[in-house]
């Protein structure tokens, strides 16, 4: 039978729910987000949902980083991109192989990898640790979609972006689309470790947890 008071949560439940409140998620503010002021804005569309920012800092990514980050060794990864890329040209009279001089998604993917590695090392970006409930898929949707022109009106990247991979691809750089989030919970563990590992999380209070929750943990 349902619970339906915090007093009734035993200690398994109230560990589950503990874990769900404080889930963290990795995202970043792209080179072209910051270089076009927009950071103050992004934080804030975090922090309005009730999401709690418990890290960050600005610096220029390097290449080492950036290859650490992405999962560039992973062939599927690499093939989604491509995908991604085709997807581009979905309700247009044009075949990949005219825009791009391949179908091949592999092929295409390697292309746009080449172009995001030298994309995320070409200004300063700023990385964060965002906690909250189901911190990782709010913010993915705070995001919107990978490819600007798709990206929903209200999301990060619907309303900040217009790009589309057919004039990326042919001008050979990656999609400017603003912003990173973690899709996952082993992303987000990875990426986490690797932009924060060995540095200090915070842990604090927001005034508005009074009112959004009725219990503290
Ligand atoms: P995500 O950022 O929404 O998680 P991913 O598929 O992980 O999307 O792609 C990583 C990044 O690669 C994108 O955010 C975008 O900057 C870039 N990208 C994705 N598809 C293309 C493409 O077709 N051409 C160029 N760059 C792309
Ligand atoms: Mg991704």
């Amino acid at each position: 039978m349902a619970k339906n008071t915090t007093k009734e949560y035993d200690a398994e439940l109230n560990k589950t729910i503990f874990d769900i409140k404080h889930q963290r998620t990795f995202c970043m503010i792209k080179p072209d987000g910051v270089m076009r002021g927009l950071v103050g804005e992004i934080i804030h569309r975090i922090e309005k949902t009730g999401l709690k920012v418990v890290a960050m800092k600005m610096l220029t990514p390097t290449e080492e980083m950036v290859k650490a980050h992405y999962p560039v060794n992973n062939e599927k990864w690499i093939v989604r991109l491509g995908s991604k890329a085709k997807s581009g040209l979905d309700g247009l009279s044009l075949s990949a192989k005219e825009v791009y001089g391949t179908d091949d998604e592999k092929a295409l993917g390697e292309n746009a990898l080449a172009g995001l590695i030298q994309y995320m090392q070409s200004g300063p970006v700023v990385a964060m640790v965002v906690e909250g409930i189901q911190s990782i898929d709010m913010v993915r949707k705070l995001a919107g979609a990978t490819l600007p022109f798709k990206a929903e009106m209200g999301t990060i990247r619907g309303d900040f972006s217009v790009d589309n991979p057919i004039v990326a691809n042919v001008e050979g750089r990656s999609i400017h689309n603003l912003f990173h989030a973690s899709e996952d919970t082993e992303e987000a563990e990875h990426e986490i470790k690797l932009w924060f590992g060995g540095e200090t999380i915070c842990d604090y209070s927001l005034g508005s947890d009074d009112i959004m929750y009725c219990k503290h943990y």
